[in-house]
């Protein structure tokens, strides 16, 4: 018998076909008055945030399954009272989204985006050779939050031969430098990068204090979530020039970004898209699918969260 579920993310339209091999799928943005009690699976993005009320209304759902890694979205406490399973998908968007790390610590240091322009702009034609930029050999890599996407990055930065050094609450048993102070690798590194989780534990954990730390030749790169760095901040160090550059795949007010961030000419914008490959959001619908089978077939999905 197939289940009843709900897709919440307009993200999803195009993987409706997979999910109607499956299920009884209805959509959530497509307005049609929905019997929300019937539905026994949510399908919910990265960047759906579920209101409140939805999980009284959705009153027969057993499993959430998150087409993301990331599960800052979710009101947890809401789920363990109603007994609703989380799942995630991990590991199937690890390298895009440690590769788009890599392409932003690459950019930053050749100054791609504004090689572009200066083409572009016939600067090449009217003033002669761009500026000088910056070599990523042997420069000092530190990495907030070595979990699977940040041990996937330091390999590639690794074979760059760069100095990778990390951060987070662990040492962990691997090679790489550990720092138990945030602020002493901050001032020791070329390169600061956001890997760790979204949410209350490391709400603003790159503050103020952290940014003064950084060296005038440093840059910030976060592809994590946009709570985890004090926007404010960070738009005065880059305004200020306290800090060479910053790459960002996300911010704290999706996809209503703080316009201060648009009148840096030293910041990459990037619209939250480190898994957003045809191949990989393909596997990722595939993941979502899987977990809910097997958690309606065993009680257990693939990757449960709680
Ligand atoms: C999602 C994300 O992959 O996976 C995550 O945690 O940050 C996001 O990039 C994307 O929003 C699709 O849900």
């Amino acid at each position: 018998m197939k289940r009843k579920i709900l897709l919440a993310d307009p993200l999803l339209e195009q993987y409706l076909p997979l999910y109607k091999k499956n299920f009884i799928v209805d959509t959530l943005w497509n307005n049609k008055k929905l019997k929300l009690s019937e539905y026994e699976g949510l399908v919910v993005s990265g960047l759906f945030k579920i209101p409140s009320n939805l999980y009284d209304e959705l009153s027969n759902l057993k499993i959430i399954s998150l087409f993301s890694v990331g599960f800052d979205n979710i009101d947890i406490n809401k789920c363990k009272k109603k007994n609703i399973v989380l799942a995630n998908t991990p590991k199937v968007l690890t390298n895009d989204v440690a590769d788009l790390a890599l392409t932003f610590l690459l950019s930053l240091s050749r100054n791609l985006y504004h090689a572009h322009n200066y083409i572009i702009n016939n600067n090449w034609e009217e003033n002669g050779p761009i500026d000088l930029t910056a070599s990523v050999y042997k420069k000092k890599v530190g990495i907030v939050g070595l979990g699977e996407i940040g041990r996937n990055f330091a390999k590639k930065v690794k074979s760059l031969s760069m100095e990778i050094n990390y951060y987070g609450p662990n040492k962990k048993k691997i090679s790489y430098k550990y720092f138990k102070d945030l602020k002493k690798m901050a001032r020791y590194v070329d390169y600061l990068v956001i890997t760790c989780i979204g949410g209350e534990k490391t709400n603003n954990l790159i503050n103020n204090e952290i940014l003064n730390q950084m060296k005038k030749t440093s840059y910030l790169i976060n592809i994590s979530r946009g709570s985890v760095i004090d926007e404010k901040a960070l738009i005065n160090h880059l305004k200020n020039k306290k800090i060479k550059g910053a790459a960002l795949d996300v911010f704290k007010n999706e996809p209503k970004i703080n316009t201060q961030f648009k009148k840096l000419d030293n910041v990459i914008l990037h619209p939250h898209n480190g898994s957003g490959t045809y191949e990989t959001r393909k596997e990722m619908a595939e993941l979502t699918i899987k977990n809910l089978k097997t958690f309606f077939s065993t009680g257990k999905p693939v990757y449960r969260i709680i």
